[in-house]
């Protein structure tokens, strides 16, 4: 059975939401970020960076996120199943993209949003991270212009790839009122049952 090693307030709530999205059987080991539970011998075999997630297929082991999630989308049958090297390239495409051009400025906007203690917060990095946002969000709105999901007709692991890093925009208030595209994508992925499964753990239901 596929197991997946992290929980789902960590980047390993990407790789929960594929895993709902399939349908397999898999199984969550729970592991918090704690320096203890990830610097075990046992763990640092799996994964040598002492992060989550990490999932374990068989023979296979992978970390990283969104190389996990276009690794089960090629694997396995069912709805996400992708194949074909068109298909694969452009879920790796908007998937690296959201990774290098949106996730460190939205867990930036986050941290100084909502994570930090409020006198450790700077309203002036959250500003410029809003600012520094507006192109690729741009980017992404313009892609979804008479377009329902970013690869073909259906929802696909590019979609769930770039909405699970934008989630943190939600999360940090990120003013998204002028991008009506992006928002009616955003809210639909995040209106999916597979997602609205790992949020409810997430909030301990
Ligand atoms: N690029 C990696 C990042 C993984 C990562 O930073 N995970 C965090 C939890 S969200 C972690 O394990 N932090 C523990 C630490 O840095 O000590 C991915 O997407 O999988």
């Amino acid at each position: 059975m596929l197991q997946l090693y992290g929980n789902p307030r960590s980047r390993a709530m990407r790789c929960l939401w594929m895993l709902e999205e399939m349908g397999e059987p898999y199984q969550l080991i729970e592991k918090s970020t704690r320096a203890d539970d990830l610097q075990s011998a046992e763990y640092l075999r799996l994964n040598p960076n002492a992060r989550i997630p990490t999932l374990v297929d068989g023979e296979v082991v992978l970390w990283e996120s969104m190389a996990i999630n276009l690794y089960l989308a090629q694997k396995h049958e069912g709805p996400m199943h992708c194949a074909g090297p068109e298909v694969l390239g452009l879920a790796a495409q908007w998937s690296f993209w959201a990774v290098l051009e949106m996730e460190a400025l939205l867990l930036d906007l986050l941290l100084h949003r909502a994570v930090l203690p409020e006198f450790a917060r700077d309203a002036s990095y959250a500003e410029r991270d809003e600012l520094l946002l507006r192109k690729p969000l741009g980017v992404l709105n313009d892609a979804l212009v008479g377009h329902e999901y970013l690869v073909g007709n259906s929802f696909t692991v590019a979609d769930l790839n770039v909405a699970s890093i934008l989630v943190w925009g939600k999360m940090a208030r990120l003013d998204m009122s002028t991008l009506s595209e992006a928002t009616r994508w955003l809210d639909g992925c995040l209106a999916r049952s597979a997602y609205g499964r790992v949020r409810d753990r997430t909030s301990g239901k």
